[in-house]
């Protein structure tokens, strides 16, 4: 047997070490945006996300809904494959009739706002949708902004409810006339426009913005744009069917695959790739490995990315039940180290998502400045109303379902299949309950202002810079007491987590 001398650690072994803080590093200057698949020296990759999220491929985390809330924040959900093809195929086409749309104001007003009130409302609600009203001028000159955290109104209520979405902001947007208020409701109803209205004094709203990447910088021709632009959608299959459901889910829609299996070093997975490689035009990333070798393998047959992570999902019991695995820490790590080396020989960019064991907010930061170009969540996402599964009463507090794929409730053999007979032989996941967290959206806010407020203690702008930068140790297991609070009486608010 080969051993290895270091041993496997975990993310909560590390922390992070300041760096200057520039006055230009702010959090509002962070940008999170990261590369999905591969792509080649001083080229664009062909699909980037927004945030660095993407939520597991399982039954009880990522469908359709999960799917079109997560794309509308920036991130990625590959929807489970351990459904029938074609349910799995519905929900694809679900998501993408989904329209991210956009409508472009043309207010007549011009308020007295600078470029930085702006900024910083962008930076207040990072992640949610944006309005944005132009002065009718063909540059598109940008008078205002307005953010809606969620736009979720019953088609009965919601012509009471607009008023209250646009109180923090009625001073900043009201203009002409545009089309009455009705119209432009079935409008974003009939599209599923994330928007908030804005409602000018005749109660007719005036024209809405609705584009995430905005950039104040470029200039916008007053129209409609790009409006059938729809959500990128991800989905889970397997080296055993994959004949019969990637054609299907190609036809769909389906922007991005990604082979989900508890241990992707296998030539099943090589012969997967190249069937895909050779008979359709759309990007497949591959895995999950721990290793180095796992790594090189998986990209020379063709990955677009690979993921990382055997053994440390919150619902996991691999380790337990077959002994195989390695601290999430440590496999990314490791994986990490290689990209950078095939970078450098080649030239290619593979990015790596780090999958699994997920605790702490900081644990992604923590994965991010190790070298993940993203990160893929179960748990977190399925705390979440819009997770597939059901909001349960237990004792006083609501609870959400949250089962393994290896566990008898999804008999997802298929991921943990190594040849032989089908089947699921034995458990390597649970059935559980997580604590209910509200939105997705909300939640999502936090979890980033608190990755963009450690990026700038490390005086990093960009993900990219963070892996170049971060200085990270380990700690020792009596320093992490001092991590949380202690040698005080907490209050009962602080004990119930308020
Ligand atoms: P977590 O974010 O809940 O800690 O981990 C989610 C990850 O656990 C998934 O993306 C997947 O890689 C893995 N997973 C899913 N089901 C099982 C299982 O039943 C599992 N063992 O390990």
């Amino acid at each position: 047997a080969t051993y290895y001398n270091e041993p496997s650690r975990t993310f909560s072994e590390y922390l992070l070490i300041p760096n200057l803080t520039t006055k230009d590093c702010t959090p509002a200057n962070v940008s999170l945006k990261t590369p999905l698949v591969k792509y080649k020296k001083g080229e664009k990759p062909a699909y980037s996300l927004n945030i660095p999220f993407s939520s597991a491929v399982m039954q009880s985390v990522s469908d359709d809904k999960m799917a079109a809330a997560l794309a509308r924040c920036g991130g990625i959900s590959f929807i489970f494959g351990s459904q029938p093809i074609e349910e799995q195929a519905n929900m694809i086409r679900k998501v993408k009739s989904y329209k991210a749309g956009f409508v472009v104001s043309r207010s007549n007003l011009t308020p007295d706002h600078t470029l930085q009130d702006i900024l910083n409302l962008k930076e207040k609600y990072a992640h949610s949708t944006f309005a944005i009203t132009h002065d009718g001028t063909a540059n598109g000159k940008l008078l205002g902004i307005v953010a809606s955290r969620d736009y979720r109104i019953s088609r009965d209520a919601r012509d009471k409810k607009i008023s209250t979405f646009m109180t923090p902001f009625d001073s900043l947007v009201y203009g002409k006339t545009g089309i009455t208020l009705s119209e432009a409701n079935d409008l974003i109803w009939e599209h599923k426009l994330n928007v908030l209205p804005i409602v000018n004094e005749d109660q007719c709203l005036d024209y809405l913005v609705f584009r995430k990447d905005y950039d104040a910088h470029k200039e916008y021709p007053l129209e409609l744009l790009d409006a059938n632009k729809s959500y990128i959608v991800g989905a889970g299959i397997n080296s055993k069917d994959y004949k019969e459901r990637v054609p299907a889910l190609v036809e769909a829609g389906v922007d991005v695959l990604v082979i989900d299996s508890s241990d992707g070093y296998t030539e099943w997975q090589r012969e997967t790739i190249e069937y895909v490689k050779a008979n359709f035009d759309v990007k497949i990333g591959a895995g999950n490995v721990v290793d180095r070798e796992g790594f090189l393998y998986l990209v020379e047959a063709g990955a677009d990315f690979v993921k990382v992570g055997i053994g440390g999902g919150s619902i996991c019991i691999t380790r337990e039940q077959k002994g195989i695995g390695r601290g999430q820490a440590s496999a990314v790590i490791e994986v990490a180290a290689a990209r950078e080396q095939y970078f450098n020989e080649t030239g290619i960019y593979v990015p790596i998502c780090s999958d699994g064991g997920i605790v702490h907010d900081y644990h992604i930061t923590l994965a991010l400045s190790m070298g993940a170009d993203f990160v893929m969540m179960g748990r977190y996402f399925a705390r979440f109303d819009e997770s597939p599964t059901r909001k349960l009463k237990v004792g006083n507090n609501f609870v959400k379902e949250f089962w393994g794929e290896g566990s008898n409730r999804a008999r997802n053999w298929e991921r943990y299949d190594t040849g032989g007979k089908s089947g699921l032989l034995f458990e390597e996941g649970v059935d559980s309950y997580v604590p209910y967290a509200g939105s997705l959206q909300e939640n999502l806010d936090k979890t980033i202002s608190k990755i963009k407020s450690t990026m700038c203690n490390c005086g990093s702008k960009s993900i990219e810079e963070m892996q170049r930068n971060a200085r990270i140790t380990l700690v020792s297991a009596t320093s992490l007491v001092e991590g949380g609070a202690h040698d005080v009486i907490l209050k009962e608010s602080s004990l119930s987590g308020e």
